[in-house]
């Protein structure tokens, strides 16, 4: 849409330096708040939805290289259950980008077999972006690549809470007493239940705050900031992530667990 307005070009991913960080240790599961979009529009004098729409672009990006790096599950913070009382023509605009992402890229995550799930809440989405989303996780769900986990209309809060309700129910039923209860009982109430543990989070725009994402999930995730804004996010970017996760988990030396030792 912006693209003429926007002539921006990547170098490709410097293959020396992949298969220095393919020689340890990579992330099995990254997670990304994707921060700064609006602000990079406005940078240069555009809509913020030109800051989403260039963002979406850095999605594709970070997809393929996380796949080439072989992480196991990719999970972006796409749309927070905060992000509704954003202007109407804002949330509008978002809910349409699945749609376009989809629409343009999705045939390329079949060929690279990567396999799209989405968290959140799916109800209170509109139609068209629920069907777009439907359709590319029921295509994809065989694929036994990189899993590309959307946190779509998603709050970690309400995850927990839905959670801690269902086993409500089944203790008032008599199938479980709260001695019981253990903390797998939580985590397998999450939406999360069927994948590992992010071991990297990455938040992009310089602010350092989790803004309810994976609170529970992340209790011993190794956090990476950066002032870089999302649709500026390179690969180059991703890789001085994983090299500093790398230097961390190296430093733990077999002492990896709860990080106290
Ligand atoms: C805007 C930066 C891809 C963050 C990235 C509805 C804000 C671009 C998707 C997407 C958004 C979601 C599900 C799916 C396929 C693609 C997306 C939203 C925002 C919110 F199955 N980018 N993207 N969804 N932005």
């Amino acid at each position: 849409m912006f693209d003429k307005l926007l002539k921006r070009k990547e170098p490709p991913a410097d293959a020396g330096r992949l298969s220095a960080i393919l020689e340890e240790e990579v992330p099995a599961h990254i997670a990304i708040i994707m921060d700064g979009n609006g602000r990079w529009a406005k940078m240069r004098g555009l809509p913020r939805i030109a800051g989403h729409h260039e963002g979406m672009k850095t999605v594709r990006k970070i997809t393929r290289l996380a796949n080439q790096l072989g992480v196991e599950v990719l999970t972006l913070y796409a749309f927070s259950t905060e992000n509704w009382k954003r202007p109407k023509t804002e949330v509008d605009f978002l809910m349409r980008l699945p749609e376009e992402f989809l629409s343009s890229y999705l045939p390329e995550l079949v060929e690279e077999n990567v396999r799209v799930t989405m968290m959140g809440s799916e109800d209170s989405l509109p139609p068209h972006t629920r069907n777009a989303v439907r359709k590319a996780i029921d295509e994809t769900q065989d694929n036994t690549g990189l899993v590309l986990n959307f946190a779509l209309n998603y709050g970690s809060r309400a995850e927990i809470t839905d959670a801690v309700r269902e086993l409500a129910v089944r203790v008032a039923s008599g199938e479980l007493t709260p001695a019981d209860i253990t903390e797998d009982h939580i985590s397998d109430g999450l939406m999360t239940h069927s994948l590992p543990e992010p071991d990297l989070l990455i938040r992009t725009s310089g602010e350092e705050r989790l803004s309810n994402f994976m609170l529970w999930q992340l209790a011993y995730t190794e956090f990476w900031f950066t002032k870089t804004l999302w649709p500026d996010f390179s690969s180059d970017c991703l890789m001085d992530a994983v090299e500093d996760y790398q230097r961390r988990s190296r430093r733990y030396g077999g002492l990896k667990g709860d990080g106290m030792t």
